[in-house]
């Protein structure tokens, strides 16, 4: 089984042309067959396909620099380089040549708190190494090396419905995501924010125990990659009704495989529960709308173009996210 830094070794080029900044952006994602679980906790290896919509310009800028003394400022705050999220990024950076970088991150959806920014601000970085290099990497490499800096980070470099494969090869080459040729202008996304405070028990931590200690998790590999192929038939016919009840119904899975874990992993709040009971009593008012949810107590809402307007009524404050928009990103 190959380390982390030999996979990296092996993708980019021995000599490269250092400029002087690296700088590239990078969508959130949100997955409607959800990625939890690893076969290979080094490499991020996924125990199942999952399949993702990018959010189109929320996510993570990075620029980086060659430095002296390694550096992470996060929307213009130095960070504490022994904090959590900076030991994770520092990790990270020690996988490519330089002795030392400075990262600057612009993020504008809510760090660490279920919004899939971790996603973002991996791809991001990835994507300005490979500029502050020049290494010229294709996206399967791309994608492979984003996902060593965090799983869901491979679904980030791409826009659109993104698809990753899970792979069986013991070094992670047969696991990167791609995007699908599939475009789908009506489709979209509500952030229904509760709370933008960290989670207390990462996706990393919650993936393991739920793996190791849940009396469903078997069932889980094979659910989950039925799903992403039922996804991928319902995107490919255009039948919504099929595409958000399936993604609702792996959410809650997920969440039912959290729950069955020990310790038992909840990460949802009274709030969190009580917009899912309105999702589901607007749909028997013919309001067609579904939900997702990832390891935080914040919904993702799913709807089309044509209900936006009885949509912003009842959930006043979402952000409203058309992940077809032509938009000037980065
Ligand atoms: C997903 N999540 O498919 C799932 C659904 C959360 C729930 O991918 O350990 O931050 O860095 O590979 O990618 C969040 O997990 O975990 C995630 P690591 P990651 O979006």
């Amino acid at each position: 089984m190959p380390t982390k830094l030999e996979v990296v070794q092996s993708l980019i080029p021995k000599h490269d042309k250092c400029r002087e900044i690296g700088e590239a952006f990078a969508p959130s994602n949100i997955a409607l067959a959800k990625y939890w679980g690893k076969r290979d906790t080094e490499l991020n290896l996924p125990q199942n396909s999952s399949l993702s919509i990018s959010l189109n310009n929320k996510g993570a800028h990075a620029k980086i620099f060659n430095a002296k003394e390694s550096e992470i400022i996060i929307n213009q705050h130095a960070i504490d380089l022994a904090s959590s999220p900076a030991r994770q990024i520092l990790n990270y950076l020690q996988l490519f040549p330089a002795k030392a970088y400075r990262l600057e991150l612009e993020v504008n959806i809510p760090f660490a708190a279920g919004l899939a920014s971790s996603a973002a601000v991996f791809a991001a970085i990835a994507l300005a190494l490979n500029d502050l290099h020049s290494w010229k990497l294709n996206v399967k490499s791309l994608s492979i090396l984003a996902r060593l800096g965090s799983g869901s980070a491979a679904r980030s470099i791409e826009h659109g419905f993104v698809l990753w494969h899970k792979g069986q090869e013991p070094d992670g080459s047969d696991s990167f995501a791609e995007k699908l040729d599939i475009i789908w202008p009506e489709l979209r996304i509500g952030l229904c924010l509760i709370t933008e405070e960290s989670k207390k028990i990462s996706s990393r931590v919650g993936m393991e125990q739920s793996v190791k200690t849940s009396p469903l998790y078997s069932a889980w590999p094979n659910y989950a990659e039925n799903v992403a192929t039922q996804l991928q038939q319902s995107l490919a016919t255009k039948d919504f009704s099929t595409l958000g009840s399936t993604a609702e119904h792996c959410a809650q899975t997920m969440h039912a495989l959290m729950l069955s874990a020990w310790p038992s992993l909840d990460y949802s709040l009274p709030e969190t529960l009580q917009l899912k009971q309105k999702v589901c009593a607007l749909r028997e008012q013919e309001i067609e709308i579904y939900f997702t949810q990832d390891a935080g107590p914040n919904l993702k809402l799913l709807f089309l173009a044509q209900q936006t307007a009885q949509i912003q009524q009842h959930f006043p404050q979402l952000l409203i996210i058309n992940p077809f928009e032509v938009n000037h990103v980065g």
